[in-house]
């Protein structure tokens, strides 16, 4: 394993020693830090000028202590113990609602490097954009410096960050999103890789100006350097722009060291089923963001017999096993989960696990102090306080909670949580499966042909953009792999090397199938033709029994389908004429979509590989025969 080289002093220069630190901050690191840490955090100390500094060991009673503070500021409100134990809401600035994608950068030498997919500055340039705004950036706030491990402590799957923030609230957030503090800290011995992650919200104080709730910045970047392994983000307290363990680490990051060790880190939720056999699977899904992950991995089966438990929601690390299988963990201890749309009939699982312990963020407040937003509940209480602050009846026409509303609590909290979902030496996936939102043409469900024809259904994925990022609802992008705004190098690369990783696990056997799903196919009366949630539990046991080898398939010019009769529909609520539709191929369209994957393969020029093309051109033959 290499080590990380020294973080630079500052965004700009390898050293700074133009500025004088205040003797107070030189003293506050715990006796065992790693001496590069202590460095790092006094030259960045030096560039955003704290007022003060605090190492955060993870202790109930510094979280206890933070939460006490940020309802002092209001920055949360605590909810009614009674109905909410130990909760709070968080309403955030109205203009920092939701991940920025278009202000996040990948920062390569070349730019090709980076790919067309990603925003892309030259490092020298954004060192100095950034050093800039760092400079003094932190006046009158409190330095935290947050070490995180993400994944089990002492995993060899494991890796390990420090976070800096001027954000109590990012803190908390951290703490339950990953293993934060002492503990993480003593694994980050001197000759462990950590990445450094830096982040303000960019809102220094004058002495003696009175803060304001949410502090942020209209200027935003959430800047990677893939090849020093650094994050700075600056301006956002919200999600993945300011908890960086999560999209910028685990997945931008973390990218690009799978990339170059030989393992894969994906946007994908991990559950483990139980058949009513009683043998167990464990799948890995790909859905792009708000699309139904949480949802999946919470999974109640409406059929019999199929027991479905939780590993994780929205991130996996896969490393093919020394036993030649692939293996995952979730580098993830919490939820950071879309709060708007789920209720008892959605994901009563993700209802039971937020009873108490949660942070809230821009869902309403209900009169008796619990909170509210619409899905949760069938009908709405009769007046709230909106995510904005503003009273709010069911007569004032807009939504009480955000889209983007969410809510942040520990994994172990939740009550299907598998008793192996923190095992170090990770769970061996029997399927992938990859998913998007798409009202036409995408069945409900497809296998794989093989390997290769697997990473062309994820390279080709599209999905219709949902409020998890600003940007236009609905509209229609690629979103390969589902990792469109995740990838922190040339998206081509990354199917280049999904590709080495099925045949490194071809060489032991161990290569696990994939499919491809679709809940949101829509009817020409635009309902939707499949009941979803519960019901995704038939679809799920025939991907499994196709596994095991149990269930019949007829080939399609997509993939193979379903064979009559064999997804158990007993009890569903879905019309024959719905389940046609659900499987209807217009090769004419498809043929349409394949230009339009064409045209997006363009843009990647020469470094599409081979077998992606070929899998193209492969499909277009298909479609013309069928
Ligand atoms: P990120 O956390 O943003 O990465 O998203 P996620 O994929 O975990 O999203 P989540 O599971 O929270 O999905 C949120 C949205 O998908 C909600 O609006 C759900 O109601 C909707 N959803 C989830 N499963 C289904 C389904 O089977 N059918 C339909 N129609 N909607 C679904
Ligand atoms: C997503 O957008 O995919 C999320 C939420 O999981 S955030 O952490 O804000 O990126
Ligand atoms: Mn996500």
């Amino acid at each position: 394993m290499t080590l990380t080289a020294d973080p630079p002093a500052s965004a700009s220069a390898p050293e700074t020693g133009s500025h004088e630190l205040p003797s107070l901050l030189h003293h506050s690191a715990p006796a065992n830090a790693n001496p590069r840490i202590v460095a790092w955090v006094d030259r960045m100390a030096a560039l955003t000028t704290p007022d003060d500094i605090v190492w955060v060991t993870g202790s109930r009673g510094e979280q206890d202590e933070l939460l006490r503070r940020m309802v002092e500021t209001g920055t949360i409100v605590q909810l009614n113990p009674e109905y909410r134990p130990y909760s709070f809401l968080a309403r955030s600035n109205p203009d920092d609602v939701a991940r920025v994608e278009a202000r996040t950068f990948i920062c390569t030498e070349k730019q090709v490097d980076a790919g067309p997919t990603n925003n892309w500055v030259e490092p020298a340039e954004m060192r100095e954009t950034l050093d800039g705004l760092f400079t003094g950036a932190m006046r009158g706030r409190t330095m935290y410096v947050v070490p995180f491990s993400m994944g089990p402590l002492g995993s060899p799957l494991s890796r390990y960050g420090v976070q800096l923030t001027d954000s109590p609230y990012v803190v908390v957030s951290m703490g339950i999103m990953t293993r934060m503090g002492s503990a993480a800290l003593d694994h980050i011995t001197p000759s462990t890789e950590w990445v450094p992650a830096a982040h303000t919200v960019g809102a220094p104080l004058e002495p003696g100006e009175a803060d304001v709730a949410w502090p942020c910045n209209p200027t935003k970047y959430v800047s990677h350097f893939p090849d020093t392994r650094e994050i700075w983000s600056y301006g956002s307290a919200y999600g993945g722009n300011a908890i960086l363990a999560k999209k910028s680490f685990a997945l931008r990051i973390a990218s690009v060291i799978a990339r170059d060790e030989g393992w894969l880190a994906e946007h994908m939720l991990l559950l483990k089923v139980t058949n009513p056999r009683g043998r167990v699977f464990h799948v890995a899904a790909a859905f792009p963001s708000a699309c139904g992950k949480t949802n999946f991995a919470m999974l109640r089966p409406t059929i019999p017999g199929w027991h479905v438990e939780t590993i994780g929601d929205d991130i996996a690390w896969l490393a093919p096993g020394a036993d030649g299988r692939l293996r995952a963990i979730n580098p993830e201890a919490g939820f950071f989960g879309v709060a708007h749309g789920t209720g008892a009939s959605t994901n009563a699982t993700a209802v039971e696990t937020i009873w108490g312990n949660t942070i809230f963020t821009n869902v309403a407040l209900r009169d008796d102090g619990d909170i509210w937003w619409e899905g949760l509940t069938q009908s709405p209480p009769d007046h709230l306080i909106d995510w904005t602050g503003h009273d709010w009846t069911p007569a004032s026409g807009t939504p009480a909670a955000h889209p983007n509303s969410r809510f942040t609590v520990s994994a172990a909290q939740c009550p299907s949580i598998s008793d192996d979902w923190d095992d170090p030496r990770g769970v061996v996936i029997d399927a992938i499966i990859f998913g998007g939102r798409r009202a036409t043409n995408v069945p409900l469900v497809a296998e794989a042909r093989d390997w290769e024809h697997g990473v062309f259904l994820g390279a080709t994925i599209s999905s219709e953009r949902t409020a998890a990022a600003e940007g236009t609802l609905g509209e229609l992008r690629r979103d390969p792999f589902a990792m469109l705004p995740f990838c922190g190098y040339n998206m081509a690369d990354y199917w280049a090397h999904w590709l080495e990783v099925g045949a490194e696990l071809r060489k032991t056997g161990g290569v696990p199938r994939i499919f491809m799903v679709n809940w949101f196919r829509k009817g020409e009366d635009g309902r939707y033709l499949w009941p979803g949630f519960g019901d995704n539990g038939r679809v799920l046991a025939w991907i499994l029994d196709r596994v095991e080898g149990v269930a019949p398939a007829v080939s399609s010019p997509l993939g193979w389908l379903p064979a009559p009769g064999a997804v158990d529909l007993d009890g569903a609520d879905v019309s024959e004429s719905d389940w046609e539709q659900l499987f209807a191929i217009d090769p004419a369209a498809h043929l349409a979509e394949a230009d339009d994957a064409e045209k997006f393969f363009d843009t990647f020029g020469t470094r599409v590989p081979g077998a992606v093309r070929a899998q193209l051109e492969e499909l277009r033959q298909r479609m013309k025969a069928a």
